[in-house]
């Protein structure tokens, strides 16, 4: 399935007159605060996440999975599922794949279909969580950590293939994340852990094309419950400093312990030069994959403030690449994802409002009371009309999700795919 523009700006007409009043209004008052609407809008039309091949089907647990109707069978319905969520929203221009979950058969054909669709190939992610058919090693005891060579060689090799799928579909980058730990206290010993770790990333660090980047992601816990080797995003940053200039941390919102301060994590990072990659989620407990913004939508702004804070300030600090990562339990993953980049988009021109000169002027006097001001200022203002208004611009749709559920896209998908297509992945 592939949208067109006539229908979106047919969809677009029966909200526009309400939309131009709204829009009208909000950029009347920020024109007041000196705000420089155009350079927001652009911002926002320049910000584009990848959506990952596994996030367009249902998700699950341990304890079942509930799948969605309709939901893509293959790469190439995956990539139409992320086409349909560019063509709406304008800022999903980019499908991240896992590998082996997503190999592609014919690569010329699935780079004209992502073409097709307006779409580029970002990270990709390898897998030495699971053990997959025809290898000779298990993972059941870790990949890049495992006490045994062969099995640390497994992994490694696993990981130079991914570069190779990757090079041929243009990504630029891979994104590892280990499962490697303990579930028993006693069961490893951290340091020989971690060392292996080291020199099996510095393996795959040595495969890395000139033009490339390496995303170490960190994480506390799951599927190891004891202990994780690269558990928190200082481990990640001494792995990446051991293994060069092309190694960065990777931040997921969702590979923290409650209340951890991302937002100082982010803004530390980049003063170093060493946030490479982002992926989005929110959660209430830990790794849950709930739609951002949907449960510490504030927090999601204080993240935003510093990222917004590091792209302006921070040139040591490469482009990053944005991720949402979620699978989703009992949703529509298409409609899960559009409420997804709209929080994203919010937050983001949420922290594109912050004064920053007057938050630096306020800091600087200690004038405490007014730089929370600042914030929630900028917080409280409703700037859906000024995202909507971006996203327009581009040809997007001015209402996302409505145009979804109006244009019946997920009842065309099932009348295309069956009731009980099931994706491939997580
Ligand atoms: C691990 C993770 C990582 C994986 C993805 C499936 O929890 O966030 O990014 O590749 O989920
Ligand atoms: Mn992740
Ligand atoms: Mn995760």
């Amino acid at each position: 399935m592939q949208l067109n523009k006539d229908q979106i700006l047919t969809e677009n007409k029966k909200v526009e007159q309400h939309h131009t009043d709204q829009f009208n209004f909000l950029s009347g008052q920020l024109d007041k605060q000196d705000k420089d609407v155009h350079t927001i809008l652009r911002k926002l039309a320049n910000f584009q996440v990848a959506i990952p091949s596994w996030a367009l089907g249902a998700g699950g647990t341990r304890f079942g999975r509930f799948g969605f109707f309709g939901e893509p069978a293959s790469l190439e319905q995956k990539i139409e599922d992320v086409g349909v969520l560019h063509a709406l929203t304008k800022t999903a221009g980019a499908i991240s794949l896992h590998i082996p979950w997503d190999i592609p058969q014919d690569y010329n054909a699935i780079k004209e279909l992502a073409n097709a669709n307006d779409l580029v190939f970002d990270a990709v992610n390898s897998n030495t969580f699971q053990d997959q058919k025809n290898t000779k090693e298990s993972y059941r005891f870790g990949s890049l950590s495992n006490l045994n060579a062969s099995v640390r060689e497994q992994a490694v090799q696993h990981n130079i293939d991914v570069i190779k799928i990757g090079e041929k579909l243009g990504s630029k980058s891979l994104t590892v994340w280990l499962a490697d730990g303990a579930n028993f206290a006693g069961q490893r010993n951290f340091q020989s852990a971690l060392t292996h770790t080291e020199n099996s990333l510095k393996s795959i660090y040595s495969a890395l094309p000139e033009d490339w980047k390496i995303f170490i992601e960190y994480k506390p816990y799951e599927p190891n419950f004891y202990s994780t080797v690269i558990q928190d995003w200082g481990t990640s940053f001494m792995l990446a400093n051991a293994c060069g200039e092309k190694a960065y941390t990777l931040v997921d919102l969702g590979h923290h312990l409650p209340n951890t301060n991302i937002e100082q994590i982010v803004s530390t990072l980049m003063l170093k030069g060493k946030l490479g990659g982002f992926h989005f989620n929110d959660s209430k407990y830990g790794d849950d994959d709930s739609t951002v913004g949907s449960v510490k939508p504030y927090a999601l702004f204080l993240i935003f403030n510093e990222l917004v804070y590091g792209m302006e300030n921070n040139p040591q600090n490469p482009d990053l690449a944005w991720m949402i990562d979620a699978s989703h339990n009992i949703k529509d993953p298409l409609e899960d994802l559009l409420q997804s980049l709209e929080a994203i988009q919010e937050a983001y021109a949420k922290a594109l409002l912050v004064d920053q000169e007057e938050l630096q002027a306020a800091q600087s006097r200690n004038d405490v009371t007014l730089c929370q001001e600042i914030l929630q200022n900028a917080y409280r203002t409703d700037v859906r009309p000024l995202v909507a208004q971006a996203r327009a611009l581009s040809g997007g749709a001015i209402d996302p999700l409505k145009s979804y559920r109006s244009l019946r896209i997920r009842e065309g998908l099932i009348k295309e795919r069956g009731m009980n297509s099931v994706a491939t992945g997580l």
